[in-house]
């Protein structure tokens, strides 16, 4: 018990980077799909949410268009190529919602370097770009609940 309340008081007090990271709104939710051209149906003429942008973002092999739903986006994302993680997680026979994007205000950098400290694995040590030329970096799920987590940055 004594030893328990020492560690708490040493990583409040003598920990400096503890809860400095600043969380300011969900960014975006990142939801594969097979194809975007057969899933915007429903985004757009069920729910009425317009598709202002697409792109194709090379290095994680996906073809991405975005939807603003109020300050939310949805970020859809279709394979483009059989090696592309994406795909390995449909092929997995899961669909939906893949990750979480938290928009952080203060700097991915140092959001890294906080929920590391904490015990939080990383898929990316360091910000690299993403869609929309954010700085993004993802943490991996075994350590998030399960929640794919990226943390972006504008
Ligand atoms: N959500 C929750 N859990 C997931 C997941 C997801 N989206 N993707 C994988 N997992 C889980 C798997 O279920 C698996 O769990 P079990 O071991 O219990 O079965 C575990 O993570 C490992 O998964 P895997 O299938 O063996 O796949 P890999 O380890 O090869 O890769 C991951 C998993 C998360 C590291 C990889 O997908 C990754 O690096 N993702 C980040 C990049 C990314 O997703 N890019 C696409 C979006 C790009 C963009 O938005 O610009």
């Amino acid at each position: 018990m004594c030893s328990l309340f020492i560690k708490y008081l040493c990583t409040k007090y003598l920990n400096p980077i503890i809860n400095d990271m600043k969380i300011s709104h969900i960014e975006h939710l990142g939801i594969a799909v097979q194809s975007i051209e057969e899933s915007l149906p429903f985004f757009k003429d069920v729910l009425g949410l317009e598709c202002y942008a697409t792109e194709v973002v090379e290095d994680q092999k996906v073809k991405t268009a975005f939807l603003k739903c109020g300050e939310v986006k949805l970020e859809l994302l279709e394979p483009t190529s059989p090696e592309s993680t994406i795909q390995k997680w449909l092929d997995k026979g899961n669909k939906g919602v893949h990750h979480v994007a938290f928009c952080i205000e203060d700097g991915v950098a140092n959001a890294l370097a906080e929920v590391s400290e904490k015990g939080v694995r990383l898929i990316d040590e360091k910000p690299r770009k993403g869609a929309e030329n954010l700085n993004i970096a993802f943490l991996h799920p075994k350590s998030t609940c399960g929640i794919l987590t990226e943390l972006c940055e504008h």
